[in-house]
């Protein structure tokens, strides 16, 4: 399958994730790229394609204008205000708050659209954001046009963005915009399948009182993970979305077997939903080594689901997302896509 890939990626390069009290090197950074597309290449499966430019109207049919605007402009109005580091928010419209004011200043606008305080935003972070989502796209249109399936290496990743929030490593939701797309150009029902470490609260919430559209995510529990708040199993959807939307939350030290029942129990409900295409939002932060996750996925387990995936015999278009153990997350990813066309 083909490789959508751009190296405008390497303009999202932030020095600074805040964890656990402390700034460090993000863990989302450039190299795991590089490792990614090392690996395709040493296989000789890097067939690579340079995306188009889809312009805002795929983005806007997604995302909120405001945060959108938002986000083309919070770098400037960050470094304009004469701060030395990058841009983290540090004050929420939470519980005890108005949630309905959008305030002007940029402390308060970075609250009012962060869902999460460990996604600085740098210089560049927009416009690497407007290259990953555009990655995604092209990627969606190769499926549509015909190919049985292809890999979007987007990064930044997408599937914490919800309507109106960044956070999570995430600025736009590639996924979600891609499954959009891929609706409007005839695919009359799309299924998500997120197999992210986490779960994929942006994309849920986006789709959450859809019927056209199928999410099912197997993550860890939110009584335990990121992003902590969103991802019970007793979300099913709302309005016409009721029964469209199915979370499999799984617990601490979960091994392969355990995450492969619950995918064999997704991949039945998106065959009872009876879609024309499948999106995979392809974390690998699901391995055993991965430094911020807890399952315990070995690198072989990864090639034995990109096959129990091929089974769903869909047109298929895998989006990359998460995934952190950086020397591993080729082999990994790699192992995926090859389990799939074998
Ligand atoms: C796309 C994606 O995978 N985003 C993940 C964002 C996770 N950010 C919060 C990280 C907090 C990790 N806490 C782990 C505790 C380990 N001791
Ligand atoms: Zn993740």
């Amino acid at each position: 399958m083909k490789t959508v890939f751009t190296e405008r990626h390497y303009l999202r390069n932030s020095k600074t994730e805040l964890y656990g009290g402390t700034l460090v090197r993000p863990f989302e950074c450039p190299e795991r790229i590089e490792f990614i597309t090392a690996e395709l290449d040493k296989r000789g499966l890097g067939d690579y394609v340079e995306p188009a430019d889809y312009g805002m109207d795929p983005v806007l049919a997604i995302h909120d204008a405001g945060f959108v605007d938002f986000l083309s402009k919070a770098w400037q109005l960050w470094a304009d205000s004469g701060y030395k580091g990058e841009a983290i928010p540090t004050v929420w419209p939470s519980r005890s708050l108005s949630v309905d004011r959008i305030p002007k200043q940029i402390d308060g606008l970075l609250g009012y659209y962060a869902l999460a305080g460990e996604t600085s935003i740098s210089e560049g972070s927009w416009e690497a954001a407007l290259a990953s989502k555009d990655v995604a796209l092209t990627a969606a249109d190769l499926v549509m046009n015909g190919d049985r399936a292809a890999f979007a290496l987007c990064r930044p990743p997408g599937h914490h963005a919800s309507t109106s929030q960044f956070g999570g490593y995430c600025f736009l939701n590639n996924a979600a915009i891609a499954a959009n797309h891929m609706r409007g150009k005839g695919a009359a029902k799309v299924a998500i399948l997120d197999v992210d470490f986490h779960h994929g609260n942006g994309t849920q919430e986006i789709f959450y009182n859809r019927d056209d559209v199928l999410f099912v995510s197997l993550h860890g529990d939110p009584v335990d993970a990121f992003p902590h708040f969103l991802g019970y199993a007793d979300e099913t959807g709302a309005g016409a979305g009721e029964g469209f939307t199915a979370n499999f939350p799984l617990p601490v030290a979960a091994p392969y077997e355990v995450w492969g029942a619950a995918l064999d129990e997704g991949l039945k409900r998106i065959a009872d939903f009876g879609a024309d295409a499948l999106v995979v939002s392809l974390g690998v932060d699901t391995f055993e080594k991965d430094p911020i996750s807890f399952f315990k996925l070995r690198s072989q387990d990864f090639t034995d689901y990109g096959g129990r995936i091929a089974g769903a015999n869909l047109p298929t278009l895998f989006v990359m997302e998460g995934g952190y153990a950086v020397e591993e997350i080729g082999i990994n990813t790699v192992n995926v896509l090859d389990g799939f066309e074998a």
